[in-house]
């Protein structure tokens, strides 16, 4: 893509109108309230808008138009063909608007605005094309009866779905997860982290230009307590899928036990393992586990946080992270095309992140570099990646997701010792194995318990494959072809002959 100046970013940020309202039943709405709450954008301290309050009348009312629009039929009952022309071309829409909602995204953010561009409306853009891609190619099942009888297993949509998601990618998990549940034919409401919902309001707009009827998806803005739980509590929603911390992820599954028994799917927290043998490529190594840890500012679910390296290369892999850092991740205002890395959320988690890096001191760790706030001239919240060695996995700094740019480096003599160390988590959701040795590559791969776990490489995937977690990073898997089977569910008719 074009590398614009950051001049042509402030001038098309100065043109931005910012929509504040919720979008319900096809129409921008105003909250019932009238209340309203300000974003402060993380990459200067000023103002990024004005967002309506939502609450529980709010809800009630987005969850009224799924519904009518799930028991009409106008969407679940479409041709399947004519249901994936209307998607590709949301996906297309969305690719023509990539700049605006580029720059959505790192108002709300904090994020390089290239990143956001090539990375996050590319893989929204991309995540709503394949599924819908998958809605003519998904067949339904005949079930072994014998001659008599003729059992058919469909496969139906579940009906309401809630989708609740994070501020850290928040377009990548909407089409994570709105993509598949309106492919598979259900209605959403969705609930976007109250740091991030600009992105999620342009989304559904650009989905009724492309032919989405009014009705199948809506956007409630507002805060988790005011929203998101009345939408969780709520008798007429059939699933909650979530990705968030996993403390919210625990009450989600109580508010669905104490309504109707909905459905949901979780992905939560990580303190992702990425072990290095002593015979491992350095190099790759170095930059699998800078990149891994520090992109995004580290608020990413799947960041490799703790490296576990064996103690004879530690010394030698650490200057190289260094050196990597140093050279590749460019920490600027997010504007600057030539940014990786930018703001971190908001004030609240800046000062929670310093604070955890101070624990980890504290605690007897040792800072190589970096782990500190700069550019505060800007009124933004920044901090620059750092590293800690010494740290034992009992400390909070290998224990607690920190969602910052804190590496902590934890030595090992033996392999086994490597394991115990990398399993030792409450988490489970990725984490990398890296040595010359294939035999033990395959070995620690299978043994590491993670839904993800990579070879000497970090954090590559694509839609074809599943993401997910195990433990307290939750379950359920967003991606691949197979994640569209938590938004549906098998309806069997049996037909009995003479
Ligand atoms: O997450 P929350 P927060 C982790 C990360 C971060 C920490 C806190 O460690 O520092 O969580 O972040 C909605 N009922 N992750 O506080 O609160 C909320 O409005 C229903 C990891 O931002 O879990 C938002 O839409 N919904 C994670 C969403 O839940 C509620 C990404 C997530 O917010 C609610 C984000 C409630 N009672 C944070 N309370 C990942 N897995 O990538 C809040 N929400």
């Amino acid at each position: 893509t074009t590398q614009h100046s950051r001049d042509y970013w402030e001038k098309l940020l100065a043109g931005l109108r910012l929509e504040g309202r919720h979008f319900i039943d096809g129409d921008y709405r105003l909250p019932l309230s009238g209340e309203t709450f300000t974003r402060i954008r993380p990459m200067d301290g000023r103002s990024g808008g004005v967002l309506s309050r939502g609450n529980a009348a709010d809800i009630d009312a987005a969850v009224a138009a799924a519904r009518a629009a799930f028991a009409s039929g106008i969407w679940r009952q479409k041709e399947p063909g004519e249901k994936k022309k209307i998607m590709l071309r949301w996906a297309d829409l969305i690719r023509a608007h990539g700049e605006e909602l580029a720059l959505l995204e790192t108002i709300d953010v904090g994020k390089p605005v290239m990143a956001s561009l090539n990375v996050d409306v590319r893989l929204c853009a991309d995540g709503i094309q394949y599924y819908a891609e998958m809605i003519d190619k998904m067949y339904d099942e005949i079930a072994p009866t014998g001659p008599k009888a003729r059992a058919l297993v469909r496969k139906v949509p579940l009906g309401v779905v809630g989708v609740i998601t994070p501020w850290n990618y928040p377009m990548i998990i909407d089409a994570w997860k709105v993509g598949p549940a309106i492919a598979a034919g259900n209605s959403v409401v969705l609930k976007p982290a109250e740091q991030s919902s600009l992105s999620a309001l342009r989304l559904a707009a650009l989905g009724l230009e492309a032919g989405l009827p009014a009705g199948v998806l809506n956007v409630v803005t507002g805060y988790g307590e005011e929203t998101g739980k009345p939408l969780s509590l709520h008798m007429d929603v059939d699933m909650i899928a979530f990705t968030g911390s996993t403390e919210v992820g625990k009450l989600i599954m109580g508010y669905a036990a104490q309504s109707n028994v909905k459905r949901v799917a979780l992905e939560l927290g990580g303190k992702s393992p990425l072990v290095v043998f002593e015979d491992a490529d350095l190099d790759a190594a170095a930059s699998a586990v800078a990149w891994g840890c520090f992109y995004n500012s580290g608020e990413t679910c799947h960041a490799s946080t703790r490296l576990i390296v064996q103690r004879s290369v530690q010394d030698r892999l650490i200057e190289k992270i260094r050196e990597v850092t140093d050279r590749e991740i460019a920490l600027k205002h997010p504007l600057d095309p030539s940014a990786q890395i930018g703001a971190m959320i908001e004030e609240a988690h800046l000062e929670k992140v310093l604070g955890m890096i101070a624990a980890g001191e504290r605690e007897g760790a040792r800072r190589v570099f970096g782990a500190e706030q700069v550019l505060s001239e800007t009124g933004g919240y920044y901090v620059s990646p750092g590293v800690f060695v010494d740290v034992s996995n009992d400390m909070s700094l290998a224990r607690q997701e920190i969602f910052g740019p804190v590496l902590a480096a934890i030595a090992f003599d033996t392999e086994e010792e490597a394991l115990r160390l990398a399993n030792d988590t409450i988490y489970g959701l990725a984490g990398a194995v890296f040595t010359t040795d294939m035999d033990r590559a395959h070995r620690f791969s299978e043994r590491l318990h993670a839904g993800t776990v990579w070879i000497n490489t970090y954090d590559m995937s694509n839609f074809a494959t599943p993401f997910g977690g195990f433990k307290q990073s939750g379950f359920g898997r967003d991606r691949s072809v197979h994640a569209i089977d938590k938004y549906c569910d098998y309806k069997t008719i049996w037909q009995q002959f003479a």
